[in-house]
């Protein structure tokens, strides 16, 4: 098998996370992370081609008694600080849709970074993400879905003794009136054919974890609408001047576009080219994209 430039570096960058993961360099650790953010690398790539691996190989070493416990426990702890710094980025309060999921790691299960990862995935996609974490009981699991109602309940199983108190809650859910649908993922969940007869789905990674789930609710991509991305696109264009300190005149001098057109502009009352959304961004020392994703939902 030929092992391509883009292999080598993104072996290389695992190498540089590991090291300094088991240093307890925190700033080394996350500069691989900004240089892969750099190189327009997603969340998901990040979680499945860099902090996964780490963990994986982080656990083969505590497993052949290379490093203990603790060193493990560090390791991880970073990798988690190092997701909280990233879901800052990618998570927008704005960008909300009407869909809900419940993520949480069934009774016992002490591994918790799987689940946090398919939780952050969702949240950049603009779920509204309830987290539970560690070793829920299932009584108190059952009885938190009841009270939320969720659509969806994402279960994570890491380890095999996790399947029968799976398996339970599942029977359990698809006795309710409103029974939300099911995502289970994990380690454990991949050789169980029970999970596989339509109460629920099973998911290889969290990746793939997100698509499905899109799939059983069956969601479609929201249409986009003009006026959201003009009002958008004026609200991020005066945000950005006024973080430069510059007036209406100003911008519209280092645009050569007209005043009136700038006001207009920022008043989402403009239909605007390519060309000019290009000239504001180069004025405003951003990209198209981000005066673009600046869509803001129209006032109800
Ligand atoms: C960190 C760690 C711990 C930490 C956990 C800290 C934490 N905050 O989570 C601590 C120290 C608590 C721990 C404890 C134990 N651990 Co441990 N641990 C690990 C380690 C090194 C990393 C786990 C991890 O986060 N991996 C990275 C995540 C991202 O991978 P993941 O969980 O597979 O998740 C991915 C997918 O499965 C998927 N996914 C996961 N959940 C879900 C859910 C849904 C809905 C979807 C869609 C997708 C999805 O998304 C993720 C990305 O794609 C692993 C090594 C490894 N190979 O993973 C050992 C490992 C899992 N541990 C192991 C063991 C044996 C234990 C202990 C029993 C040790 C002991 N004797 O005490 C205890 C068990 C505790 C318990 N009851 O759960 C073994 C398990 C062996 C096995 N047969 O399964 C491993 C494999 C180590 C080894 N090489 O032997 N561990």
């Amino acid at each position: 098998m030929t092992c391509t430039a883009k292999d080598q570096t993104a072996y290389q960058a695992r190498r540089r996370y590991i090291r300094a993961l088991l240093n307890g360099e925190d700033g080394a650790a996350f500069q691989v992370i900004d240089e892969l953010l750099r190189a327009r690398s997603s969340l998901g790539d990040l979680y499945l081609q860099l902090l996964t691996p780490a963990l994986v190989r982080i656990g083969q070493l505590w497993c052949d008694e290379e490093i203990g416990v603790g060193l493990e426990k560090l390791a991880s702890h970073l990798v988690l600080k190092h997701m909280d710094r990233l879901r800052g980025m990618y998570a927008h309060e704005e960008r909300r849709l009407p869909n809900h999921v419940l993520v949480s790691c069934i009774e016992g299960e002490q591994h918790f970074i799987g689940a946090r990862m398919v939780a952050d995935l969702f949240l950049a996609k603009g779920w509204s993400v309830d987290f539970l974490g560690p070793d829920v009981p299932t009584p108190a699991l059952f009885d938190t879905i009841k009270m939320r109602q969720p659509q969806l309940v994402a279960l994570s199983v890491r380890t095999a003794t996790g399947v029968g108190h799976a398996r339970l809650l599942v029977e359990e859910l698809t006795t309710l009136e409103a029974a939300p649908k099911i995502i289970l993922g994990g380690q454990a969940m991949a050789q169980n054919e029970w999970a596989q007869d339509g109460a629920c789905a099973v998911a290889r990674d969290a990746v793939e974890g997100v698509d499905i789930a899109g799939k059983l609710l069956q969601l479609e991509r929201p249409k986009a609408v003009l006026k959201e991305y003009l009002i958008g696109l004026g609200q991020q264009v005066r945000e950005l001047r006024n973080r430069k300190g510059w007036t209406q005149e100003q911008l519209s001098e280092c645009t050569q576009l007209t005043r009136a057109s700038i006001v207009a502009v920022e008043g989402g009352k403009q239909n605007v080219s390519m060309d000019l959304v290009i000239r504001l961004a180069n004025a405003l020392e951003t990209s198209p994209e981000d005066l673009l994703s600046g869509k803001r939902s129209l006032p109800s």
